[in-house]
């Protein structure tokens, strides 16, 4: 069983991706299970095989504790772990060979509680691993990749697991921006040039030392541009998770 998390911010476009790349996988004929994590979300894009919301309804949270949404989808998202063993089970009960998981709208919420990390290893399979979603708009200018870059660090920081950085909906970027970014990964004193040319003062300073920890960090791996508008790139997710699946290449 092979377990990939999507992770990233608020409409990174984590849960159009659950449904793109799992008819990537069916139309290869693999098996998959797909298990929503956001207690507070309305509607999907996909039918969750397991779901959250099975076992916590927002809406009763907010009540019985007096709540707003806010306080209500923490204190949701921090009862996840009260149920992992069920739901668990009802994941291994389906035998999937891939389970993609479809994290909580709010990244900070769920990497960021203890919650993240407990059920992560509590579901993970034999093999696992994160997929970060990188902000297409945040990604365009060199500060704001910069920013993007500690975002995905901090998430690898916390959970310790094997990492796959992609460049979400890469068909709202021009061919030229994608290749730019790239370029910045491939290549990141790229990225420090054009920092040196855009930022200034401090934000400068801490860029310009950052890019050795994000060299150290293994951020300037890899990172593929995936649109689930156009299906582009999905193949080659597939590719690097399988490489990672199979050599625990990216683990820390
Ligand atoms: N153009 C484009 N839009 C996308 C793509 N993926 C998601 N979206 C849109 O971005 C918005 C947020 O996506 P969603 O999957 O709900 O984000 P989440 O909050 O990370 O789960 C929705 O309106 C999606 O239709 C993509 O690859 N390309
Ligand atoms: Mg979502």
């Amino acid at each position: 069983m092979f377990t990939c998390f999507f992770i990233g911010t608020a409409g990174s476009g984590k849960s159009t991706l659950t449904k793109s790349y799992n008819e990537w996988l069916t139309r290869n004929e693999f098996n998959t299970v797909l298990v929503n994590l956001d207690p507070g979300v309305r509607r999907l894009p996909y039918s969750p095989d397991v779901d959250i919301r099975e076992y916590i309804v927002l809406e009763e949270i907010m009540d019985k504790y007096d709540l707003g949404p806010n306080g209500g989808l923490i204190a949701s998202i921090d009862m996840m772990a009260n149920f992992i063993d069920d739901f668990k089970e009802e994941i291994e009960e389906l035998k999937p060979l891939y389970v993609l998981v479809d994290t909580p709208g709010q990244l900070e919420l769920f990497a960021f509680r203890s919650t993240g990390p407990i059920v992560t290893t509590a579901i993970s399979g034999k093999e696992s691993c994160l997929v970060f979603l990188m902000d297409p708009l945040l990604s365009r200018s060199p500060s704001g990749f910069v920013s993007v870059l500690l975002l995905s660090a901090s998430v690898q920081y916390r959970f310790s697991l094997p990492q796959v950085n992609i460049l979400s909906k890469a068909d709202t970027l021009t061919e030229e921006e994608i290749e730019r970014i790239t370029e910045w990964v491939d290549e990141p004193q790229k990225l420090l040039n054009a920092i040196d040319q855009e930022a200034s003062g401090l934000r400068r300073e801490i860029s310009i030392n950052l890019g050795e920890v994000f060299t150290n960090f293994g951020l300037f791996r890899e990172m593929i541009p995936v649109s689930s508008l156009t299906l582009e790139g999905l193949d080659s997710l597939y590719a690097v998770l399988e490489r990672i699946y199979t050599d625990r290449e990216g683990f820390i």
